[in-house]
């Protein structure tokens, strides 16, 4: 599918981080009217977790597996709260003119020792080809391995670009892209508009905020395997009124360029 865009709303572009279980409809609406406004299809969006999933997964122990019988309840507590992110999510993306059509990533995959090796995309596709937006996320899931596991919405969207051949993939964050160091802890950090994959100057930790799939560090791990596979991945701030549009639509934007 070379047309195909994937977006990925980060957690902390969707929810009030700071807020048990808070979502940023504010933010989401405006990004749904951006989304709708770029007009730029096939598109698969996928989101985070930020203070739904997270602090539920933590506090259950999820992403390391299964320890005891109590996790058991917690798992599916951290799923829900998933759900219900995803719920607001869709809900507001269908106002806005958008045929999002939520897909529960638990009910459709497993990992094997917290990775994703198989995805069965043939069905994502369908409904992509039927003009739908499939809304997919970070979930608590199956894992081979360790029984459950937490699979990130950064590892399903380089699989989902990877199996599907997806033209662009585009992370919104909270920051403007990939800087020297984190922005929000080094007031002196700076914006690197292109970033070579092999750079070991920039500084990239975790996130300031709970999150239980490694922060910046691990999207970045995960985002070199597309750059690989010959995706064009961006990185742009969300926060920022029509950086999505204007990266959906394949135009200029401030932000990072992933590069080999
Ligand atoms: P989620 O995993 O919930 O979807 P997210 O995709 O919104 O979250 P985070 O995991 O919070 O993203 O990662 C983004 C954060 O990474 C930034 O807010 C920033 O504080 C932090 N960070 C660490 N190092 C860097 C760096 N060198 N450049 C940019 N951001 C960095
Ligand atoms: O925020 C994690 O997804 P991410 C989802 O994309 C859960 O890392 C359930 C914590």
């Amino acid at each position: 599918m070379t047309r195909l865009l994937i977006l990925k709303l980060g957690g902390s572009v969707v929810t009030h981080k700071d807020e048990y279980m808070s979502a940023h409809t504010e933010n989401i609406k405006r990004l749904a009217k951006e989304i709708a406004e770029a007009d730029s299809y096939p598109l698969i969006i996928v989101h985070g977790g930020g203070s739904f999933g997270h602090p539920v997964a933590k506090k259950h122990r999820i992403a390391d597996g299964r320890v005891d019988e109590s996790q058991i309840f917690g798992f599916s507590e951290t799923h829900q709260a998933m759900v219900k992110l995803n719920g607001v999510i869709v809900d507001i993306l269908l106002k806005a003119g958008i045929p999002a059509f939520a897909f529960s990533p638990s009910s459709m995959l497993h990992t094997i020792g917290k990775r994703l090796k198989e995805l069965n995309t043939g069905l994502i596709k369908e409904y992509i080809d039927l003009g739908m937006v499939p809304v997919l996320y970070g979930d608590a899931v199956l894992d081979s391995e360790q029984t459950f596991a937490i699979l990130s919405g950064d590892q399903l969207i380089i699989k989902l670009s990877n199996d599907l051949g997806a033209n662009r993939v585009i992370f919104g964050l909270d920051v403007d892209g990939i800087f020297t160091d984190d922005p929000k802890l080094n007031p002196d950090a700076k914006l690197i508009e292109t970033f070579s994959i092999g750079n070991i100057e920039a500084n990239v930790g975790d996130t300031t905020h709970t999150d239980v799939t490694g922060g910046m560090r691990a999207k970045l791990s995960e985002a070199t395997e597309a750059v690989k596979g010959g995706v064009k991945v961006i990185m742009v701030n969300a926060f920022e009124p029509e950086r999505v549009k204007a990266a959906l639509r394949g135009e200029k934007v401030i932000g990072t360029i992933l590069t080999l």
